[in-house]
């Protein structure tokens, strides 16, 4: 497709201000001309060929064009008699570079907006610009309107009639029609055919097929006098201060985000909201670039004219603070999770006149393969392992829930509860020795051997990409411990907790109903200490968890652990109590923070489960620990759908508590 536009005429009604270039030349802003404009609109479009009638001030326009270095062809065409003639001939003039080619034909002197030029080329038929918002003008173009189609365009029409602006997009074979009668018309030997409009051509072709292309009351004019050059410039300026917003989540940029980029900015300056990593965490996957790289990245991309943090999901924040004329978006937040988000901004920019654009939603093939590929990277062992310590940077307070199976391990990664316009889901999973014994039918006294919580924790990690913390009970003997640390960390591990307990360990939740030893302050250093020797990585974390209160030897003895075990090296403290009353666990949160800030305090609520994250996070704790939950709901369930084929001779009754069929199939995904 080429670009026509016509700059012969001489523009004496704009006085001196075409008294040494052409009328196309005239300054609209600071910045640009409206010639200026027009060429840098269609090369931003894609538009490479133009061809470009000229009269008077010709050298000076054919410099000025070149001087603008822009990526177009322009082939120049003078009419020599652009004193006495119409555009008619001057296209005439230029009918070689014209045949057999669509054509988007403008005239020189006509300034119209981005999203204008955008319709017109994404038009299917051939099209003019029209406006039902504007009254007709008494001079000006108007295009008679029968059927949908354009059949007459001039100054002289008033009937069934609206305004029009010279802004055509051609197909070829109406051009081809409209060209060979502009043709007839100048060889016709008669004067007055080659001073009239070029429409009066088109106007007796039957068999044209042109639309009118409404554009209401966005800008789309010509600037014949001074008056409308002030009234024009005035608009553009409006037009030219308007803001655009996007938010963006992504680490990789693809094609598809560069095309929405280059369509949103054609709206305006646009503002690019960079999604914080804790909200990008909340309902996708831990971003692979941190916000500050991320947004570095967007402050590099071509026509991005600021760029803001977005701290959640939830645009309100920024659309108040910013109040764009648009928001853009794919329209792929019509329906699901992201609905309440979308609403939420429509309801905004509705506060304050804004206007939500939606484009469709690039579904590529290779775009959800480099999502794939940036999944199957997360779930590398040197990725994953130190995810943990970034997680728990960036969030302050991170959550784990507990895995014991491929399948626990798929829910734990996937859960995600979108609540009042965010998102929550696990942070990390827990490999408990509890419900890793119990899943095998074995007590949780250290039976199950390490070779086959290995193969559990290999089970979970084929599955997913959230780091784990491994629940490595005593630690055994400090010379096995050693062993432990260096496969756990080669594994991909995050985090062993070890607690501070010798000899036949049993489950922390009997207390002292059964016979328990804690291990003395100085060997469990010892073992903390080879511990964080024999790893390799800065990245693996050795926490150690105090029993003190647990076996009831009271606070001084537990606050005393913990600051030896730090000293030792242990990366974190993970504090335990088996009291449904959490008083114990922030008395020793308090104490712990009164004289270390620093180092991670994980905690378990089994027994205290009253006790809201939000709360924990208030006194200090940075890792919450939904120890056997999943184990503990899923047994029952089980247990029942048992009773009931026992109870009723078959498998119907219990069919009402199962998952269907088709929905277990397509359980596992097939691209994990
Ligand atoms: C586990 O889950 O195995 C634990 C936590 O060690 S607790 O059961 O509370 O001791
Ligand atoms: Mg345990």
């Amino acid at each position: 497709m080429k670009a026509l536009i016509l700059n012969s005429g001489l523009g004496s009604r704009m006085g001196v201000l075409t008294s040494e270039h052409p009328k196309c030349m005239t300054e609209i802003s600071a910045r640009e001309t409206i010639l200026s404009r027009q060429l840098r609109m269609l090369a931003d479009a894609g538009i490479t060929d133009v061809v470009m009638t000229t009269g008077a001030f010709d050298s000076v326009l054919v410099s000025y064009c070149n001087s603008l270095e822009l990526p177009l062809h322009i082939t120049f065409v003078k009419n020599p008699v652009y004193d006495r003639t119409n555009y008619i001939y001057s296209i005439y003039c230029a009918r070689e570079y014209l045949r057999d080619t669509a054509v988007i034909l403008m005239h020189g002197d006509l300034v119209f907006e981005n999203t204008v030029l955008d319709d017109v080329l994404a038009s299917a038929q051939s099209c003019m610009t029209v406006s039902t918002s504007l009254e007709l003008p008494e001079k000006d173009f108007k295009a008679v309107i029968a059927d949908g189609r354009v059949q007459k365009v001039g100054i002289e029409f008033f009937n069934d009639a609206v305004a029009a602006q010279p802004l055509y997009k051609l197909l070829e074979a109406d051009w081809n029609l409209w060209l060979a009668r502009i043709i007839t018309y100048c060889e016709s030997g008669d004067a007055a055919k080659t001073t009239c409009y070029a429409e009066h051509a088109l106007n007796e072709i039957a068999e044209k097929d042109i639309v009118p292309l409404d554009v209401a009351d966005r800008l789309c004019a010509e600037i014949d006098n001074p008056a409308d050059l002030a009234v024009v410039s005035a608009r553009l300026r409006e037009i030219e201060s308007r803001t655009v917003y996007m938010c963006f989540s992504t680490d990789m940029i693809h094609s598809g985000h560069i095309a929405l980029i280059k369509k949103a900015k054609r709206l305006g300056r646009l503002i690019v909201g960079v999604l914080s990593d804790e909200a990008v965490c909340s309902y996708k996957r831990f971003p692979l670039l941190p916000f500050a790289e991320r947004k570095a990245m967007f402050e590099n991309i071509a026509g991005v004219w600021k760029v803001v943090a977005q701290k959640s999901l939830s645009y309100r924040e920024n659309l108040e603070a910013y109040q764009p004329d648009y928001v853009v978006h794919g329209d792929d937040w019509q329906t699901g999770f992201q609905k309440v988000i979308r609403d939420e901004v429509t309801s905004v920019l509705a506060s304050y006149g804004g206007q939500l654009v939606e484009y469709p939603y690039a579904k590529d093939k290779k775009y959800q393969e480099l999502e794939n590929r940036a999944r199957a990277d997360m779930s590398m062992p040197h990725i994953r392992r130190g995810r943990l310590r970034k997680a728990i940077a960036m969030k302050g307070l991170i959550t784990a829930i507990e895995a014991h199976s491929g399948l626990t391990g798929l829910i734990a990664e996937k859960t995600v509860v979108f609540q009042d316009g965010g998102a929550r889901q696990f942070d990390a999973m827990w490999i408990s020795s509890l419900c890793d014994s119990t899943a095998k039918g074995k007590p949780d006294i250290e039976l199950v051997d390490m070779t086959s919580r290995y193969r559990t924790i290999d089970d979970i990690m084929e599955v997913t990409t959230k780091p784990i913390i491994f629940d490595g009970d005593t630690g055994g003997l400090t010379e096995h411990f050693v062993y432990t640390v260096r496969t756990l960390e080669r594994m991909g591990v995050s985090m062993v907790i070890i607690e501070d307990k010798t000899g036949l360990k049993k489950n922390s939740l009997f207390g002292t109903e059964v016979a328990q030893t804690q291990a003395s302050v100085s060997d469990f250093c010892e073992k903390i200490r080879a511990g964080k020797k024999a790893q390799k990585t800065a990245d693996f974390m050795i926490c150690a968890r105090i029993e003190s209160l647990i076996l009831e030897q009271g606070m001084e003895d537990a606050l005393t652990r913990a600051f030896a075990f730090r000293d030792a090296g242990a990366d974190a403290i993970m504090i335990h109590s088996r009291r449904q009353d959490p008083a114990e666990i922030f008395a020793f949160a308090e104490l712990f923070r009164a004289q270390d800030t620093e180092t991670p305090l994980v905690v378990v609520p089994t027994s205290f489960n009253t006790v809201t994250e939000e709360e924990f996070r208030a006194r200090g704790v940075n890792v919450v620990i939904y120890a056997n939950q999943l184990t503990r709901s899923g047994f029952p369930a089980m247990q029942h759908a048992a009773e009931l084929i026992l109870t009723y001779h078959r498998a119907r009754e219990c069919d009402a508590v199962c998952m269907p069929f088709k929905d277990i199939i397509r359980l596992i995904p097939e691209d994990i």
